[in-house]
């Protein structure tokens, strides 16, 4: 019999008010149960928010500093077990183990980067325009955080969201997908180990019903969503009506441009990393090759040979380089895109079907695809996948290859190798993303600094770094006369 999983609501471990729960299977291996885990409803939320309000009267006002070294221990807890996180993680989510690790290893460095921010955490100090007057900005905490995530990071985006909004003062209330609860029961088990008060954090197992009782509840009053565009659109509806305050990270669309004058090894190496590292499922994920016509067929052989052997399998098994996907109905979208790219006239180079053979019977696997001639504006090469599936695009220069970089709906990413230093900053300026990369793939961006992107890819706010900290936090003012009489700005000093 499978482990029944529990909630962390009011302080304590509990089971979900609905009786249902969610089995949660590896999906390299369906047959291996991880446990099953609370549906929860609205009720759950409810008495999540209750106590995190008790939470929020202690957190808000515990010194920052000491907030601090709440999340240092809890980086600490981290490193001591990577291992076992990493393995746990993908046990439940598929990536390989190196992923997992780093995966982990940007939990680590956000508790980190979070506990030294305590002891800033800077307001300013500016000359007022009357004398004996004194003006000041400090930041405040909000409240209570609903902070709602997707699968494919287990960890380190429940950190970028938590540990600076555990650091700013506010108590948060996370719900996980219910594809990887199992990772994000550890997480609450070691805040709370670290020394965090029990009602500062809450965890609320279930699905889509949970989310929507969380952005509709009056008494959260900031939300965090990273998930799909569709998602993130009605989040914002609801978010809009009630004037909470909202972070979206959404779809991406992401390209890599590789120029004629290229390191072409490297440019393959990137792409690899990019379209096929975590299965394709990061927000990241290098899902364009924008390719200048001169070395395109060369390219194309380069990566077709190189997909083709990489081996897919089990993450926790060694020697294996792609994972399985998380579950079966992100491999039937998969399915339904390479059949859309074929019937929109775009040819196969290699992949576009599910592996045979007994390492991945049994798990949610499909192989490493690449597809040539994609036409601009074609579904494939517009829409996210987010799944093993890069579509090649020839374009003429260097103009061609910004055009369709930016003709999408969606500014995450976007990555351009060349040698050529001018072109390189000129890109900078001209790609419409929020992260641009020279000699380097569309993924792997930074802890420590602001993460996100332009259009549709999310509504302006950025995780990670110093800005991240502004988010979760309320700028307040405050202005001390010691003049001892009545200063009217903007007219004494200007009779
Ligand atoms: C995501 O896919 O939502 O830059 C986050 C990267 C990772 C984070 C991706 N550090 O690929």
């Amino acid at each position: 019999m499978a482990k029944t999983f529990k909630n962390f609501i009011g302080g304590e471990w509990v089971a979900p008010s609905t009786r249902r729960y969610i089995t949660n299977t590896n999906p390299a291996d369906t047959s291996d149960v991880i446990g099953r885990f609370p549906d929860s409803g609205k009720a759950d939320v409810a008495d999540a928010v209750r106590s995190a309000q008790r939470g929020f009267e202690l957190w808000s006002r515990t010194p920052a500093p000491l907030r601090g070294d709440v999340l240092r221990r809890v980086g600490d807890l981290m490193s001591a077990r990577k291992d076992e996180l990493s393995d746990a993680m993908t046990r439940e989510m598929g990536k390989v183990l190196a992923e997992t690790a780093g995966d982990v290893q940007e939990g680590i460095d956000t508790a980190y980067y979070a506990a030294t921010e305590g002891r800033r955490l800077f307001g300013h100090t500016v000359p007022s325009e009357l004398r004996q007057k004194w003006a000041m900005s400090v930041r405040r905490p909000i409240g209570v955080c609903g902070l709602i995530m997707p699968f494919n990071f287990p960890l380190a985006i429940p950190t970028w969201k938590a540990f600076p909004a555990l650091l700013c003062g506010n108590s948060v209330i996370l719900k996980p997908s219910e594809d990887v609860p199992h990772t994000a029961t550890l997480l609450v088990e070691i805040l709370l180990e670290a020394g965090l008060p029990p009602e500062v954090i809450q965890l609320v197992h279930g699905g889509g019903e949970v989310g929507a009782a969380l952005v509709e509840h009056p008494d959260v009053p900031v939300i965090s969503f990273t998930g799909s565009t569709a998602t993130g659109s009605r989040i914002g509806e609801v978010c809009g009506r009630m004037h909470k305050r909202l972070s979206l990270e959404m779809g991406g669309k992401n390209a890599q441009i590789v120029m004629d004058d290229a390191d072409l090894d490297l440019a393959l190496e990137g792409v690899l990393w990019g379209a096929f590292g975590t299965t394709g499922q990061r927000c990241t994920a290098t899902s364009r090759l924008i390719v200048h016509h001169k070395v395109h067929d060369k390219m194309v052989r380069m990566v077709v040979e190189a997909a083709e052997k990489l081996r897919l399998g089990d993450g926790r098994q060694a020697k294996v380089d792609v994972g399985p996907l998380i579950h079966e109905e992100a491999l039937a979208k998969v399915e339904r895109y390479v059949q859309i790219g074929l019937d929109q006239g775009a040819e196969l180079a290699c992949g576009g079907k599910r592996p045979r053979g007994k390492r991945t019977a049994n798990g949610w696997f499909y192989k490493p695809t690449v597809f040539t001639g994609v036409r601009k504006g074609s579904r494939l090469a517009k829409e996210e996948i987010f799944g093993p599936v890069l579509s090649v695009i020839k374009v003429r220069n260097y103009e061609d290859a910004v055009r369709v970089n930016n003709e999408v709906a969606y500014g995450l990413s976007s990555a351009i190798y060349t040698q050529d230093v001018n072109l390189a900053f000129r890109a900078m300026e001209d790609l419409q993303n929020g992260i641009t990369y020279v000699n380097a793939p569309t993924i792997g961006a930074e802890a420590h600094l602001p993460f996100g992107g332009v259009k549709q890819t999310g509504n302006g706010h950025r995780e990670g770094g110093w800005e991240v900290f502004e988010f979760y936090s309320e700028t307040k003012v405050n202005y001390v006369d010691f003049s001892g009489t009545l200063q009217r700005a903007q007219m004494d000093n200007y009779e």
